[in-house]
């Protein structure tokens, strides 16, 4: 049997690198058999497993999150000792994934928990104590196909007097978030949930907290529904007092992307979405383009909110190719939420979706300086707009170099100096007469540039 087990470690581990790439695979078995074997401890516990457990099995593991192998240690009864916790699959019978855990004991591994799930695949696994009695409880996430929209997760807790572990909630989720939101001292459950399907489609969040033993929904609250899918949801507390808001990044059609705000409002006890219009059912804050994520751009401890503007600058524009302009230039303007419901712009930026980075304008022309994107050659301009009739004119641009290119042609005398890399090539910057009379010098330009998401990878 441990020879099974560790072939089946070992064939899991290949299958879960390369998903769907069985050709690759199949190259790959013969080292996969000779690779190193499964630890001391986990044969340890699998021992014990098997003595408990006599039929054939497969080990699972789930595929996102934190824990995305066959094994993870934690210590769920907060005795300070980890309990092991892993997914089998019996090879017969109605195959349905199974959670055990397995608690060491007088110097044995013993099946303390061993839960049945549904008929699907384990997406993700998390631990929450939901009612603050030092036991947390299991949750699991399970897809069916499509993970990428709804799956299901169930809450597995030991309330009843014989300390089983049952299924104590099943409910759909497409994005959760295990925090307190509500403030009371236990973890709940955050949750969004969308239709996907239906014409007439609709969107929540919703909260699960535990009470006198059962899983319960608190509250729920309309988010906008036009959604083909979520980004990893976001909380923050702005300060002790103020409650936790719950950022929902949602991506629209293509390459549209929205953000609703969502928080537990302590004097009607329920969920707040802050940013939706309850008219249209549509989220009341412009969209824009589908990559640029909420995020804390000033660094004050607050998430702020990205929205294209709904004027372009004059003279600001994009060029695909030579010559021909394909669009206007559209200036990101960043939202805080406040307190009162309302938002406040904190910083404008003109972001580069394409070279993954963003520009934060600088005090020049009263922050209303146009870029000019030619995408084709990589480059932006910066372009003061007009004003008293004064010709507008290029204050700055701002190229990316492949590695090699920017080797051979920026040495010391290049019209460029270097600005900053990203994974994507090397930004150069020249800055112009025009731009070196409105203060702007080679030693400052640098702060107002920072990468997005897409120039971190
Ligand atoms: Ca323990
Ligand atoms: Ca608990
Ligand atoms: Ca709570
Ligand atoms: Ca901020």
């Amino acid at each position: 049997m441990r020879k099974k087990f560790v072939f089946t470690c070992l064939l899991l581990s290949g299958c879960l690198l390369l998903p769907g790439c069985s050709r690759l695979f199949i190259v790959r078995a013969d080292k996969l058999l000779a690779a190193p074997a499964a630890s001391a401890l986990q044969l340890e516990i699998i021992k014990g497993f098997e003595r408990q457990h006599k039929q054939p099995y497969t080990l699972q593991a789930p595929i996102y999150g934190e824990y995305v192998s066959s094994f993870l240690m934690r210590d769920i009864d907060s005795d300070e000792e980890d309990e092991a916790v892993f997914f089998y699959q019996t090879d017969h019978g109605n195959k349905n994934i199974c959670c055990c855990v397995m608690d060491h004991h007088q110097g044995e591994w013993e099946l303390s928990a061993d839960i049945e799930g549904p008929a699907g695949r384990v997406y993700d696994v998390a631990f929450a104590d939901m009612n603050a009695d030092g036991f947390e409880e299991i949750v699991i996430g399970w897809y069916f196909g499509d993970f990428s929209r709804n799956k299901l997760l169930t809450i597995n807790g030991k309330t009843s007097p014989d300390k089983q572990y049952s299924v104590l909630a099943a409910e759909p989720f497409c994005e959760k978030l295990i925090e307190d939101i509500d403030g009371n001292g236990s973890d709940d459950l955050f949750v969004v949930v969308s239709d996907f399907s239906s014409v007439s489609s609709r969107a929540y969040a919703k909260l699960l907290v535990m009470k006198n033993g059962a899983v319960k929904l608190a509250s729920q609250a309309r988010i906008d529904s036009k959604a083909s899918g979520y980004s990893r949801l976001k909380g923050e507390k702005a300060t002790d007092s103020s409650p936790l808001r719950i950022y929902i990044d949602t991506v629209k059609g293509e390459n549209q992307m929205i953000t609703d705000v969502v928080y537990w409002d302590i004097g009607t006890a329920s969920l707040v979405s802050m940013l939706m219009d309850n008219e249209t059912l549509t989220n009341k804050i412009a969209p824009r383009p589908a990559n640029i994520a909420s995020f804390d751009i000033n660094n004050d401890g607050v998430i702020e909110i990205p929205c294209q503007e709904t004027q372009p600058l004059e003279g600001g524009a994009v060029y695909i190719s030579q010559g021909e302009q394909a669009a206007p230039f559209f200036m990101t303007g960043w939202l805080a939420v406040e307190q009162k419901n309302g938002t406040k712009t904190v910083m404008r930026t003109a972001c580069n979706t394409d070279e993954g980075y963003y520009m934060n304008f600088p005090p020049l022309q009263n922050g209303k300086a146009a870029v000019a994107s030619y995408i084709y050659d990589r480059r932006w301009d910066i372009i003061s707009t007009q004003t008293n009739g004064v010709k507008p004119e290029t204050l700055f641009s701002v190229k990316v170099f492949e590695p090699p290119q920017w080797q051979k042609e920026n040495n010391a005398s290049g019209k460029y100096r270097e600005l900053f890399t990203t994974a994507l090539g090397v930004a150069g910057v020249s800055i112009t007469p025009a731009g070196f009379s409105q203060g702007l010098t080679y030693s400052n330009i640098g702060a107002y540039f920072g990468l997005t998401g897409k120039g971190e990878q």
